[in-house]
């Protein structure tokens, strides 16, 4: 594949391109390929409107890359995302079987809008394009891609878990589903966990073969699925922890808890990621080392996030309720156990305050892979580093294996890991975040994003290209 082949991403919202310190990993490591090769980044404006997908489309050209942008009506955002994609989907793949809807409709919505999206992003494709679609909002893409007559590299990356194909198979239409897949040439993963659900699925499920070299054979058709974890742009990242406004915020943290020692959480308020389980394990840390009691402050920093979905909504109420319980049981006139903050901040703050943090906690009950684990270890400094608690659960623990490792669900582990992390020698600290370190920087976005498009260049999908999935 050529430098000169232009690549084309699509993802459910695109941007932003330049870095104003708002960017996380993806968009970092996405812009500095489509910056490279030239590209097309393709995707939803985030607007509603009466024509909805079949509206006019907008285009943006910022320097060698195109952005372009589609609205949706009500009843496709309703369905498409807000249904399939964020009720089903999510939770199903995340291993929440008990907080999944299925529902017909939506169903239908969402293979309307993946058929519609590829219609729309035909027209804009020249035959040698190199595509990447992006997440479990675009399975059915690269099928209707095809039927399309599209016939250049086609390739899907899957930001969250791959649920076990016992759980996947509960999931109506889950065959339809994976036989999309196949029409993909390179299908990626956060971690080997992920790849063998799909790969057994696969085995089991339509009859595939386990091929070398990490190929898959369903029927005639033979496809590579590999695995790929994201990174962040390490070096940026550490840059904003050293400026000036990464300093204030640090300082305002510290100044904030005084004494006590700065304990953080920084997540999207969603219970795929553990907040409640790791307040519980705060909550038991008080009772168990009550010299603790007055002498840490727990910060957890929890944007709000898909208020319009029920679960979402309850988990707000547990959520609050939980740390209202919490500060009532244990504060004093001058110190409030746990503080929590659900603006969002620039990357520039949120460095800082990951800089001035003790411990951070890192506790999804399933997460593909987990970008503040990254963050918090490319945002430390040498001298005086915190210490991460790790969720064994997180698509990162395999590589930040230096970490304090715990079960979320084990409420008494969870306490006794934030005791030894409070009590742990500078020296031990310092020798497990080198570690880390080098890890983190040594796998960046930017080198996540050139392993896929090089093993897309050396996929050799084999039978044929026509869709598998009428
Ligand atoms: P997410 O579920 O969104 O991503 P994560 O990887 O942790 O989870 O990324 C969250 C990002 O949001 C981080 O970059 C974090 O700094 C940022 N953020 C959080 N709170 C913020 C705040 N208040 N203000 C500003 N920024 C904030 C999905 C998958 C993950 C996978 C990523 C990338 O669920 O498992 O790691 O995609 O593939």
């Amino acid at each position: 594949m050529s430098e000169k082949q232009r690549l084309v991403v699509v993802s459910n919202r695109v941007g932003p391109l330049s870095d104003e310190g708002k960017a996380g990993g993806l968009a970092v490591g996405l812009a500095d390929a489509l910056r490279r090769r030239g590209g097309l980044w393709f995707g939803w404006s985030g607007e509603t409107t009466k024509d909805g997908t079949a509206g006019e489309a907008s285009r943006e050209t910022v320097g060698e890359v195109e952005l372009v942008t589609i609205d949706m009506t009500e009843e496709e955002l309703a369905g498409f995302y807000l249904g399939y994609a964020n009720r089903a989907l999510w939770p199903l793949l995340h291993y929440r079987l008990d907080l999944v809807h299925f529902d017909r409709e939506a169903d239908r919505v969402y293979r309307a809008v993946n058929a519609r999206v590829a219609e729309r992003l035909k027209q804009f494709l020249r035959d040698d394009d190199i595509v990447w679609v992006h997440d479990y909002h675009f399975f059915y893409l690269g099928n209707e891609l095809r039927k399309q007559g599209f016939t250049g590299r086609l390739g899907f990356f899957l930001h969250i878990p791959f649920s076990p194909p016992e759980m996947f198979a509960a999931l109506p239409g889950a065959n339809d589903m994976v036989r999309a897949m196949l029409a993909y040439d390179l299908v990626g993963f956060q971690t080997a966990t992920d790849r063998r659900n799909f790969a057994n699925y696969a085995k089991h499920e339509l009859d595939g073969q386990k091929q070398p070299d990490d190929r898959i054979r369903v029927g005639n058709r033979t496809i590579t699925a590999k695995v790929f974890p994201i990174g962040i742009d390490a070096e940026g990242f550490a840059e904003f922890a050293r400026s000036g406004e990464a300093e204030e915020h640090a300082a305002m943290l510290r100044s904030n808890v005084g004494r006590s020692l700065p304990i953080v959480g920084v997540d999207r308020l969603d219970y795929s990621k553990g907040i409640i389980e790791r307040l519980l394990g705060f909550e038991r840390l008080l009772e168990q080392y009550p010299d603790r009691v007055g002498g840490v402050q727990f910060l957890q920093v929890a944007p709000l996030s898909r208020s319009e979905v029920e679960e979402y909504v309850d988990l707000r109420g547990e959520f609050e309720g939980l740390v209202g319980r919490i500060n009532g049981r244990f504060a004093t006139l001058d110190w409030t156990p746990v503080h929590i903050m659900t603006t969002g901040l620039t990357r520039r703050a949120l460095a800082g305050i990951y800089r001035a943090a003790r411990v951070c906690m890192v506790t999804p009950l399933r997460d593909g892979m987990n970008l503040v684990a990254k963050e918090f270890v490319a945002a430390q400094d040498e001298a005086d580093p915190g210490v991460l608690v790790l969720s064994r659960f997180a698509g990162a623990r395999a590589e930040l294996g230096e970490a304090l490792i715990v079960n979320p669900y084990a409420t008494d582990h969870v306490a006794n890991a934030i005791e030894r992390a409070l009590r742990m020698s500078l020296e031990e600290r310092q020798r497990r975040w080198r570690a880390m370190r080098d890890k983190v920087f040594a796998n960046t976005a930017a080198d996540w994003c050139r392993a896929f498009l090089d093993a897309l260049e050396a996929a050799e999908p084999d039978g044929g290209v026509e869709a598998l999935l009428p």
